[in-house]
């Protein structure tokens, strides 16, 4: 299996984060991709390999054009507005206000295309997000090349951004466009989030179409972020309806009933008819995670990578998530093992 992966995730390195009313080092951090190499090279996963650039059309078909000329922009605009910190949220539109209106001023251009203020971004956040969906389009190249399965360790993660907001630590959404060009050449695309997090970007993003099924782990909305979307009862719309299942679970939640909705959405996207896999790999639903409340151990990661492996579908890993820093490695890995070794 290839591992695509560039340097230039370096590249978004916030120092705040706002959580708990003060701002600390981002749990979002580049450190957790030193472990994903490590344990990497060390299990003899050693293809590892640059993408080079992003292919701006596939990124630019399903993602909205505004968005992405803020994104590149903002750091200039923010620093010409006088701005001395880091790109930080303050005010988003809320109820009765409008929601389609775009500011000229680069504080509320800021509010209008961000969803979660915990969220920073830097100078060198653009060129990062770049680098990270170039690894996702990479992997996908791979597996329709024939390859059975590629890894895009992509940093920044990018399940909770939608078409046109970014925020929960992601900025472009890779699993979501490299489903979407499996989806164009072709495919019944299935997409399985197994991060912690809802994925509330791709579900927003496939939420009306028919050509691609996404499935979502994830702990419960009422009890953590994202809060306002991934409930049990969004399943679709128009002709979207009925290819998108979410499977929230409370706090405590261990491998027996995890893996017990890994299994059902697998025999979900086994009856749809999937052709392509497109897998949001975070592993934040570990134990010791230290913002979130699910109770994998190591050894689980290995069994969920086995039973993804049992659809026999061509798949694309997306790294997301997962903040337990020096168990992220082997976390990660280990689903990759599970799945090569099925
Ligand atoms: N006080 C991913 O796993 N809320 N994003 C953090 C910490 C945001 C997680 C709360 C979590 C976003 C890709
Ligand atoms: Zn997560």
């Amino acid at each position: 299996m290839k591992i695509w992966f560039s340097e230039d995730h370096r590249l978004h390195f916030p120092q705040a984060e706002l959580s708990g009313g003060q701002f600390v080092t981002p749990y979002e951090r580049p450190s957790r991709i030193e472990y994903v190499l490590g344990r990497l090279k060390e299990r003899g996963l050693k293809d590892i390999r640059d993408p080079g650039p992003m292919d701006t059309g596939p990124v630019g078909r399903l993602l909205d054009a505004g968005f992405l000329r803020f994104l590149e922009g903002a750091w200039a605009e923010w620093k010409a507005s006088g701005a001395a910190g880091e790109i930080i949220a303050a005010g988003m539109p809320a109820r009765r206000m409008h929601m389609d209106r775009i500011p000229r001023n680069i504080d509320g251009k800021v509010g209008y295309y961000c969803h979660a203020s915990e969220t920073a971004m830097t100078a060198g956040t653009w060129a990062a997000a770049c680098s990270a969906m170039a690894s996702a389009q990479a992997a996908v190249r791979d597996v329709q090349a024939g390859a059975g399965a590629a890894f895009a360790l992509c940093r920044p993660p990018g399940h909770h951004a939608t078409a046109d907001q970014y925020g929960g630590y992601c900025f472009l959404n890779n699993a979501a466009v490299a489903a979407d060009m499996l989806a164009v050449a072709g495919a019944r695309v299935a997409v399985l989030d197994i991060d912690f997090h809802h994925g509330n970007g791709t579900q927003d993003i496939f939420y009306d179409r028919g050509d691609v099924f996404f499935a979502s782990l994830h702990g419960a909305p009422e009890d953590v972020y994202p809060y306002y979307l991934g409930f049990a009862d969004e399943t679709g719309r128009g002709a979207g309806e009925g290819a998108n299942l979410n499977l929230p679970m409370p706090p405590g939640t261990g491998y027996d009933r995890w893996s017990q909705a890994l299994d059902l959405a697998l025999a979900r996207l086994r009856d749809w008819g999937a052709e392509a896999l497109v897998v949001s790999l975070g592993v934040d639903a570990y134990k010791d995670d230290p913002i979130s409340f699910f109770r994998l151990d190591s050894p689980d990661f290995l069994d969920a990578g086995r039973r993804i492996a049992g659809l026999g579908l061509p798949t694309v890993f997306c790294m997301e998530g997962g903040y337990a820093i020096e168990q992220v490695g082997v976390n990660t890995v280990n689903v990759l093992e599970g799945y090569l070794g099925a």
